[in-house]
């Protein structure tokens, strides 16, 4: 690891209490993640992609969160890693299990998406997009309309580092820092230093990705984002920024892939990451925050908690034929086109 990530092994800087509240939702997450494969391997589910290995950054960046619906609170624009924020915002496994079990009851799709292509309205996170990156370019709108907001929303928007050569990125950081027309914009990128099976090294000629937000003079961020401690911090340093300045930031967050890109390449547990979530726990055990026992404890909660999830998801329905246009043309008052 680069000499520009802190090495936080230290947790005197939070309390206790949040301490074992990031632990859990990083528990939480990290079952529900190998629930859904579990769920994909026994032929359940036709696709999984997911975040095992981002549990540190995702839940300080969910945690952190002005939850809530329209301009004058935070918008997300998630990528497919989504699962540890969405999970500390109060995501429920059950909720996850239909979407990836493509029942009619799923919140985000209705049973018509792949599993973390999440959207919930009501806490301002938009449609997941399958084609990488162009929520950086969407992104930007909500950004625009929160610019002159007196609310304080701000508009988060997280992506890969195989997907910033893609060109809706660089066209949300020119977007983003128009002199005189900045955005409250916090834009992460999640280097696992790998896109499915394209090195970093194979790609970029950039040290850090966050280093390409300095030609647009932006502040730059470079986290640890295996460290649940750094990140909580980080974060709240980035997120005050953006809210308070109204300019933007781009953070570039190290983590793990622990189980692949996603199914399509197997879905098998990759030990040549490092885990977040062993390395924290460690710690806790180390600073008696937390026991083994009291640990395990924790697991078995989320172990049964989606074992329940998914006898009960499965007897739901899937999606009917007669829906499958819902959402996609206006409805109701709206649907006929010749109005407008
Ligand atoms: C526009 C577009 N191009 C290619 C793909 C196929 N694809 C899906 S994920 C991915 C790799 C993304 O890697 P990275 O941005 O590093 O994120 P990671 O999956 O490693 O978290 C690619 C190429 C896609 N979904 N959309």
């Amino acid at each position: 690891m680069s000499q520009k990530l802190t090495d936080s092994s230290k947790t005197s800087s939070l309390s206790s209490e949040l301490l074992v509240k990031i632990h859990d939702l990083m528990v939480k997450s990290r079952v529900l993640e190998e629930r859904l494969i579990k769920i994909y391997k026994t032929g359940e589910a036709y696709f999984w992609i997911g975040a095992p290995g981002e549990e540190a950054f995702g839940v300080a960046l969910g945690l952190l969160a002005n939850k809530g619906q329209g301009v004058e609170y935070d918008y997300f624009h998630l990528h497919y890693r989504g699962t540890p924020t969405l999970v500390a915002m109060g995501l429920t496994m059950e909720d996850s299990i239909r979407l990836i079990m493509n029942k009619e009851t799923d919140p985000c799709t209705g049973g018509r998406n792949f599993s973390n292509h999440y959207c919930f309205p009501e806490w301002n996170v938009v449609p997941v997009t399958s084609p990488i990156e162009v929520q950086y370019t969407v992104a930007i709108g909500t950004a625009l309309a929160q610019k002159n907001n007196p609310k304080l929303g701000i508009t988060v928007v997280t992506g890969g580092d195989a997907g910033s050569a893609e060109g809706d990125f660089a066209s949300s950081l020119i977007w983003a820092s128009r002199p005189g027309n900045e955005l409250p914009m916090l834009l992460t990128v999640q280097n696992n230093r790998v896109g499915i099976s394209t090195a970093y090294e194979d790609q970029h000629g950039e040290e850090y990705i966050a280093d390409r937000g300095k030609a647009f003079r932006m502040k730059t961020m470079v986290i640890n984002g295996l460290d649940p401690v750094e990140s909580y911090l980080k974060l709240k340093e980035a997120y005050e920024y953006v809210r308070i300045e109204r300019k933007p930031l781009l953070l570039e967050a190290r983590v793990s892939r622990l189980y692949g890109h996603s199914s399509a390449s197997g879905a098998n547990f990759e030990d040549s990451f490092s885990d977040p979530l062993q390395t924290f726990e460690k710690t806790l055990m180390k600073h008696s925050i937390l026991s083994e026992a009291e640990i395990k404890n924790i697991y078995k909660k989320y172990e049964d908690e989606s074992w329940e999830a998914v006898e009960k998801v499965r007897s739901e329905k899937p999606p009917r034929a007669e829906t499958v246009w819902d959402h996609t043309y206006a409805q109701g008052e709206n649907a006929d086109w010749r109005k407008f």
